[in-house]
């Protein structure tokens, strides 16, 4: 067990660090309520109960936007930057550097505003993907790159301390949090350089007009070269959660932490060649790659798998301690409902939802089946059990619990807070089940003509999916009631009287084996990773560069559709 690992006395954060990392929960957690908003008019619209989403002047196109940059790029990234610079700092007790962490900051708060200035009046309706032809006003994308070069700086501030940290501890294993966190912006910039590329070289320079055309299935193959990597950058915060925080708060230990180190190394090797599994259905990409891509998809379920059976035995341990007997006996002595331990209930609810999450995202990986779901209904379906399941539930937990200590506050209505992460499940549940089935059959992911299918007069008429529409409508607001229930725990609880000192405590589970010093080296895995990264896309980007096709105007989303 190492050292680090076992502390758990609470930790001083200085008022600069303090300030910053408060504002980075909090400053998201306002946008959140857009994002949420959008959230509840999407299920509605979708099931034409509302005939337009423009309460505040908001096109459908512009409320998806914005419900998705909000929800799925900005909560996320400034919650895990936060986090990020608490589990360094306690883990290691090393400052992080004030100047970078400031320039972070700055960098991330100004990219988002410029971004958001477009997206509210209508000038980036490009969704959170946002590649061509969907065209965005210059600001987005400067906005966008100024808020991923504020994550590049953070990064560099952890790269000092871990450095530092390994200087000063040559013979020790480094901290799972740690490993954690490295882990998390090793995948992020690697998958970002590509982004990076495509958002100053292609789309800006498109969006100011000054080259004519754009190489969509570049840019799309770029985009994708982060955008599966994204999803890892979201994940593997709750997973440092899961094994670090999660069997401690359950009353017991983390199975193995050797395992769960490996975990994340993994994760570095597979997360990011993998990205043409979104492109199955997409021309210029030969099979081959498509099906490399594929295969590689399946190992990177691997870590997942992993952590369930990691987690699971975590728990069986726990509810053993508790005092459970027999097959089932320890299921009911782990604090499901406890108002104290809350945290637990956020990441079990998480973890339920994930089991969804993880089925649903081997059915896309499969080559076959992708060609039944891509582009349909049940993609949202999938997307919410994961990154609106664990990796939603288990910020929104965190965000509290942090701003919680580093305040100094005791959390306003508690017996409400531990419902909210089963009303979320619940209504995800409802959601995305009615999201999926007739996903399955066909029902379009995104569409701008509301009624068609649910309008008896309209030929797209498909009844087979009235009730299925519904259903999503009451799962969406059961979610929509879960998050107004959050919102009004969180705020009051930021408002409230100071209980307490103001200190950092992150409960740390100790781990049943003694991982010592293995899985504490990244460079084997990183070596890997560029080798798989060229195995993966430098065929890819030669079938590429062998289509012939030339660029395409910008498209609308907006454009009026052909009704009958
Ligand atoms: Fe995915 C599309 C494949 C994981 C997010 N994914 C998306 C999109 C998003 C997303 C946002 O292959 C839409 C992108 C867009 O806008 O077009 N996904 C996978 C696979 C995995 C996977 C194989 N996805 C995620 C995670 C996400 C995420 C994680 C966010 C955080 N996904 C795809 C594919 C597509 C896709 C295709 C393209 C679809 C298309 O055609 O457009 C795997 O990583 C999943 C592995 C997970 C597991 C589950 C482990 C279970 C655990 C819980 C244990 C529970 C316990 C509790 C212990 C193997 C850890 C016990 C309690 C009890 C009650 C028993």
């Amino acid at each position: 067990m190492v050292e680090t690992q076992e502390r758990g006395e609470g930790l001083k954060v200085e008022g600069w660090l303090r300030f910053i990392t408060l504002f980075e929960l909090v400053f998201p957690t306002i946008l959140l309520i857009l994002g949420i908003y959008n959230g509840l008019l999407q299920v509605l619209y979708r099931a034409g109960i509302i005939k337009s989403m423009s309460f505040l002047g908001i096109s459908y196109y512009q409320g998806l936007t914005l419900h998705g940059v909000i929800n799925a790029i900005v909560f996320t990234t400034f919650f895990i930057v936060a986090f990020s610079n608490l589990v360094m700092y306690y883990y290691t007790r090393i400052q992080l550097s004030k100047g970078l962490t400031y320039i972070a900051f700055a960098l991330m708060v100004v990219g988002t505003l410029l971004a958001a200035i477009p997206m509210l009046i209508g000038k980036a309706n490009v969704l959170y993907t946002f590649y061509p032809p969907l065209k965005a006003h210059p600001m987005f994308y400067i906005g966008a790159a100024l808020l991923v070069v504020g994550t590049w700086v953070a990064f560099l501030s952890y790269i000092l301390v871990y450095l530092k940290w390994k200087k000063e501890n040559p013979q020790k294993g480094v901290p799972l949090g740690v490993i954690g966190v490295m882990s998390t912006f090793i995948i992020w910039f690697v998958a970002t350089v590509p982004l990076a590329y495509a958002v100053l070289f292609m789309l800006i320079p498109w969006s100011l007009g000054i080259v004519k055309e754009i190489n969509i299935m570049v840019e799309r193959t770029l985009f994708w070269f982060f955008g599966h990597p994204l999803v890892y950058f979201w994940l593997l915060p709750s997973y440092i959660m899961l094994y670090v925080v999660l069997p401690k708060i359950a009353g017991g230990k983390l199975f193995s932490e050797k395992f769960a180190r490996l975990v994340f190394m993994l994760f570095i090797i597979f997360s990011i060649p993998v990205g043409v599994h979104h492109q199955y259905s997409d021309p210029s990409i030969g099979t081959s790659m498509k099906f490399l891509h594929g295969v590689l998809t399946f190992a990177v379920a691997i870590p997942s798998f992993l952590t369930a059976f990691n987690v699971a035995a975590s728990l069986e341990y726990a509810g053993r301690k508790n005092g459970g007997n027999g097959i089932f006996g320890w299921w009911k002595k782990l604090p499901y409902t406890d108002p104290k331990k809350y945290l637990f209930a956020y990441m079990f609810a998480g973890l339920v939802l994930f089991l969804f999450g993880g089925i649903t995202g081997i059915v896309n990986a499969s080559y076959n089946l992708n060609s039944v779901v891509h582009n349909t209904a049940w993609v949202p379906g999938h997307f919410h059990t994961t990154v609106g399941g664990l990796v939603f539930l288990s910020f929104l937990g965190m965000s509290l619990y942090l701003v919680q200590k580093l305040l100094g506050k005791e959390v306003k209505f508690q017996r409400l807070n531990v419902l909210v992460p089963y009303m979320w499940l619940i209504g995800v549940i409802l959601m995305s089940t009615g999201m999926s089935i007739p996903g399955i059959e066909g029902m379009p992911r995104r569409t701008n003509i509301g009624l068609t299918y649910l309008n008896p007069e309209s030929e797209f008429f498909r009844p087979g999916w009235v009730f299925w529409s519904y259903l999503s409508v009451i799962g969406g607001t059961i979610m929509f009631i879960s998050m107004f229930s959050y919102f009004v725990i969180f705020f009051s609880t930021l408002f409230s009287k100071k209980t307490s000192e103001a200190d950092l405590y992150i409960p740390t589970a100790q781990s049943l084996d003694d991982a010592g010093t293995s899985f504490s080296s990244f460079k084997p895995w990183i070596a890997i990773l560029i080798v798989l990264i060229l195995v993966a896309y430098i065929p890819t980007f030669y079938d590429l560069s062998k289509a012939t096709f030339g660029g395409a105007p910008p498209y609308s989303p907006e454009l009026p559709v052909p009704m009958r």
